[in-house]
């Protein structure tokens, strides 16, 4: 899988930064006014610093956010590589992340928002097969965030009705007619589930 790193980054960043664009550029100075009266000898003021052009301090300028640009690509792209090698996987823009620790449904979508993302969802073959990854290295069968609690259909937890599904042969079985939940297991498949079981939390972001 092409890592994309760069585009994280770029999230990232404008996170970082907010969405205002970058300072303009200073105004032209303005017309000078008319003399006014003459007024009484001030004070001696203070002696004031050493002068540089206004050029050169531009220039300085940008080139230390150039290097603290430079430092917070390195660190963020260190902080992902060992984030990903530990507990996650990264398919394409999606960062799928475990705790290792087992939930029911409900607790592990409360666990999933309240960390900024969702119980993970595989919407493509290859995000389907990173999660089997970590499925199969936990030893432990993983929630997926598709329930049919709510119609009848399979939905993610947003709401949308699925568009890939994996299902091991005969199932959806709902079985008892309680099995609102998905489970993942270790050969990629998937299974309806109690939805109070506990299961692996995986959340991607
Ligand atoms: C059975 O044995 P297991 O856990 O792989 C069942 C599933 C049920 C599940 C309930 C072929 O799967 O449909 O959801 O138990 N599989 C079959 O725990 O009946
Ligand atoms: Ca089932």
């Amino acid at each position: 899988m092409q890592p994309s790193a760069d585009l994280l980054f770029d999230c990232f960043l404008e996170l970082s930064l907010g969405l205002q664009g970058p300072q303009g550029p200073q105004g032209l100075p303005g017309k000078v006014g008319r003399a006014g009266l003459k007024g009484d000898k001030g004070s001696e003021g203070t002696k004031g610093e050493k002068g540089s052009s206004e050029g050169d301090g531009l220039q300085q300028s940008v080139q230390r956010m150039n290097e603290q640009l430079t430092t917070l690509q390195d660190n963020f792209n260190k902080y992902l590589k060992a984030l990903i090698f530990t507990i996650g996987k990264e398919v394409g823009s999606k960062l799928f992340v475990t705790d290792g620790l087992e939930y029911d449904y409900e607790t592990a979508r409360r666990v999933c928002s309240r960390a900024g993302g969702l119980v993970a969802a595989p919407r493509t073959a290859d995000e389907n097969h990173a999660l089997q990854e970590i499925v199969s290295k936990h030893d432990k069968r993983a929630f997926l965030g598709i329930t049919d609690i709510q119609i009848g259909t399979f939905q993610y937890s947003t709401g949308e009705t699925i568009t890939y599904t994996n299902w091991y042969p005969s199932e959806p079985n709902n079985i008892k007619g309680a099995e609102y939940c998905v489970e993942l297991r270790s050969d990629g498949k998937w299974n309806d589930i109690i939805c109070t079981k506990k299961k692996l939390l995986i959340c991607e972001f």
